[in-house]
């Protein structure tokens, strides 16, 4: 009885990963998923970008650096907060990838920073780039440019409330 409810709820999983729209990237032992930014506000020049890194090797691994066509200039950051005031910073030595561990960028936190954007991000578009991993090496990957009011926290959408 268990076991088939365990695999009834695994079947779903599958089906959910099947039909979601991002698509899976891998380098060596390093897979990358879920990679996103949002829509740019009218004016904004910069914008943050989103993933989930998983490094399936029994080695640490680290990611060094991004670069993309969409961008003068693209950085790694990280968000820290003193005295109640949050502000991010650029982690110069890149992001930790512990062995067997999932690594997630996402508000708040880790996150690439696109600076001075080409042109603006626009929903439902593409932000091509390519990461550099010390062991895994490069991939080429694509951010899925989400609505402006995304919150992956949120379970409902908060755009169908603006007036
Ligand atoms: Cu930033």
């Amino acid at each position: 009885m268990n076991i088939r409810k365990f695999a009834a709820i695994a079947a779903l999983g599958l089906c959910a990963a099947g039909s979601a729209w991002a698509k899976d990237y891998k380098v060596g032992e390093v897979e990358i998923d879920d990679l996103w930014v949002r829509a740019s506000a009218p004016g904004q020049s910069n914008g943050a970008g989103y993933m989930d890194i998983d490094n399936d090797a029994k080695t640490p691994d680290r990611l060094l650096s991004i670069t993309s066509a969409a961008a003068e200039r693209v950085e790694l950051h990280t968000v820290e907060t003193a005295n109640g005031v949050a502000k991010m910073r650029q982690v110069e030595d890149g992001i930790a990838l512990p062995a067997d561990t999932e690594v997630k960028l996402s508000p708040g936190g880790y996150h690439v920073m696109f600076i001075k954007l080409k042109a603006p991000f626009a929903e439902g578009g593409t932000v091509p780039a390519t990461l550099k991993f010390e062991k895994a090496g490069e991939v080429a990957v694509v951010f899925k440019v989400k609505p402006a009011s995304y919150n992956p926290g949120m379970s409902h959408d908060h755009g169908a409330m603006k007036h």
